[in-house]
């Protein structure tokens, strides 16, 4: 091509990037869901799965991720490189190509193998488009390569910037504040749970992640490395690690059913929650879908078969179902699938027909040899099934008391609830209390029109160790089911929560600030998680946060809810202040309680989010489990906050 022509081509298509880029930087939650905490990781996940696409193909084994000190991301894969030849279509250097044309990136590369992509899938161009800096560094035969860009527009022609004897690429970012415009940092929790999830995922491949803003004690950047040989099987264990197991190995299998690659793994433990979590193409599937309906199919066909042959069923008279075969079971179920399509609330949710079937064939054939080769674990399952029907016909009962007592078929609410009287669930807040003092003084220090109080007694029942029955038939958890007016089972699913007469659509959970309180917070976080988590996913779960000074000199006074805050307050006054220390919600007064920690005007209200479902599971099973260490260490830490946005 000449060098006119080369220029023409390049203006028309560097017009189109532009509308591109401009569309993405208008609207970018279209591309990356939103601009949150969520959406600037998202931009993390984007580029790594370029890298793990690479990888994934057999190309590369490392990939290292470093967050540097001004809170931009690196990212460098030692695959073949990113191309940087003439791209023939577009006229310009297909590194260029990949990283400011919208769209490009999925379509590139049509021969390699290509499920990964982020979330949305959008492509290492849409990040280019949001960061206010971004530069990407090629090794290829023998030379490096590199472009520069600025909110997606390119500040240079792909350059040679001299001789390499490595191959790979690296990608650094800067996120746009201008798009970012509540925060730009990044939090390490959240970037290293999801490169310990892919290393699992993805077994095999060596995934490191630095932090150049933090040092330990030894004066290195804290510094992580992350793989595992076993991939599904090595992350069920670090799942259950704080469960007991019921069975000696972790059951798996990895095969390929219609073109449709299939990784599933499993095990029993001693527990009574059920716990499946499910991914299609690397992505976490929170809502489920065809792959894991295949899953349960695949799974009841195949126990319920085993246990009739083997006569275990006979004297058995009760009815035998699907929730029963998995009370205990912690099962991963991993797909790859070519066009997958997102549904649901969070397009989390795969709705590919195709592919439950896949799923379910390759779970009876893993299942069926399993069950063959270990009969010993065989009855060991199929005794816990029994039990577990068991205990649901009990459960059964206890909750049609739940359901009967509710004020939609005329119960009645409890007693112990002081209503509000608005009635718009739109409007309407119930705060959980701990405490009978403290639900006092919250019922005189509420705005009776739209807030509720409920008083929980002391502590609530930990369910992560109670059979469902024990639940259902627990005080205080039978009232938080009637004062909320949710019911359970729906047409479709026996345990799901039918929230559609909701009476609040705030819950706040308002504990003192102090261990017992974190105690009960959590114990009541459980609750939620086991039996109402569509009340949290759907944004309705709150804590209060109650301050833990009052900061007073002569007249003024001030509130601090923490002791750098406090001191603040302190010196702003010019010292000699008189400080008190709350320790509960019950020191203060009713229109202290109202000022800063109930009054929608004044308040924070922390929402609870689920954002990754496997460490919520394996937290709540630590802190509410056997094992008193961990719990104790965590505890300590305070680090249940980490599971809540602010
Ligand atoms: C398409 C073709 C080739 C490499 C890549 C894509 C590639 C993309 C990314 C993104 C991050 N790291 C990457 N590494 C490689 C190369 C084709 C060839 O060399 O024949």
């Amino acid at each position: 091509m000449s060098e006119e022509a080369n220029k023409n081509q390049y203006s028309a298509d560097s017009i189109q990037a532009l509308e591109g880029i401009e569309h993405v930087r208008m609207r970018p939650s279209m591309y990356i869901g939103d601009v949150g905490p969520r959406g600037l990781h998202h931009l993390v996940y984007e580029v790594v799965d370029n890298s793990i696409d690479e990888a994934m193909g057999g190309h590369c084994d490392t990939i290292q991720v470093t967050i540097n000190e001004d809170n931009s991301i690196t990212v460098e894969d030692n695959g073949r490189g990113i191309p940087v030849d003439l791209h023939k279509k577009e006229g310009v250097s297909a590194l260029e190509v990949v990283m400011t044309k919208i769209g490009a990136g999925g379509k590139f590369d049509k021969d390699s193998y290509k499920v990964s992509g982020g979330l949305h899938g959008v492509g290492v161009s849409v990040v280019n488009a949001l960061s206010d800096h971004l530069k990407a560094t090629v090794h290829r035969d023998g030379k490096v390569w590199e472009q520069e860009y600025q909110r997606g527009r390119t500040l240079y022609p792909v350059k040679s910037t001299g001789a390499s004897d490595k191959r790979g690429t690296v990608v650094t970012f800067h996120p746009d504040a201008q798009i970012f415009d509540q925060t730009i940092e990044y939090n390490y929790d959240t970037l290293s749970n999801r490169m310990r999830e892919l290393a699992y995922l993805n077994k095999g491949i060596r995934i490191t992640l630095t932090d150049r803003r933090q040092k330990t004690k030894e004066g290195d950047f804290v510094h992580e490395e992350f793989s595992s040989q076993e991939g599904l099987k090595e992350f069920i264990r670090f799942l259950d690690s704080n469960r007991e197991p019921l069975i000696k190995s972790v059951i798996s299998m990895e095969g390929e059913k219609n073109d449709i690659p299939v990784e599933v793994a499993m095990i029993y433990n001693t527990s009574y929650t059920e716990n499946l979590h499910s991914y299609v193409n690397n992505i976490n599937t929170h809502e489920g879908g065809t792959h894991l309906s295949g899953f349960r199919r695949g799974l009841t066909t195949t126990l319920k078969k085993y246990a009739d042959s083997s006569g275990m069923l006979d004297k058995v008279k009760f009815e035998v179902a699907g929730d029963d075969f998995r009370e205990g079971l912690t099962a991963i179920v991993s797909v790859k699938v070519a066009e997958p399509q997102f549904e649901g609330q969070t397009k989390t949710k795969l709705g590919n027909r195709e592919v439950s079937a896949a799923v379910s064939q390759a779970v009876s054939e893993m299942l069926t040899d399993y069950l063959e080769e270990h009969p010993d674990d065989a009855r060991i399952i199929v005794q816990k099934v029994i039990l577990a029907a068991q205990a649901r016909h009990a459960a059964t009962k206890a909750r049609e008391m739940v359901q009967r007592k509710n004020p939609m078929s005329g119960g009645g609410l409890p007693g112990k609830l002081a209503d509000c009287s608005d009635q718009d669930p739109q409007r309407c807040e119930l705060f959980l209390v701990e405490g009978d003092s403290a639900g006092g003084t919250a019922k005189m220090g509420r705005d009776r029109n739209f807030q509720a109080i409920l008083p929980l007694r002391g502590k609530i029942l930990n369910v992560e160790k109670a059979m469902q029955h024990k639940v259902f038939e627990n005080e205080e958890i039978k009232n938080i089911y009637t004062a909320l007016g949710v019911t359970i089972g729906t047409e479709e699913d026996s345990k799901a929560l039918n929230l559609e007469k909701l009476r609040y659509h705030k819950v706040v959970i308002m504990c003192d600030a102090d261990v017992d309180g974190s105690h009960i917070e959590t114990l009541i976080l459980t609750f939620f998680f086991r039996y109402m988590r569509e009340l949290i996913e759907n944004g309705h779960v709150y804590i209060a946060t109650p301050p833990l000074y009052l900061v007073k000199k002569g007249a003024k006074k001030r509130y601090a809810w923490g002791d750098k805050e406090r001191d603040e307050i302190s010196e702003e006054f010019g010292g000699g202040v008189a400080i008190q220390r709350y320790k509960g919600l019950g020191e203060m007064n009713a229109e202290q309680l109202w000022e800063t920690t109930m009054n929608p005007e004044g308040r924070t209200l922390r929402r609870v989010t689920i954002d990754n479902a496997t460490e919520s599971d394996r937290i709540f099973s630590m802190l509410m489990g056997d094992e008193v260490p961990p719990r104790r260490e965590f505890i300590e830490k305070n680090a249940v906050y980490a599971k809540i946005d602010a």
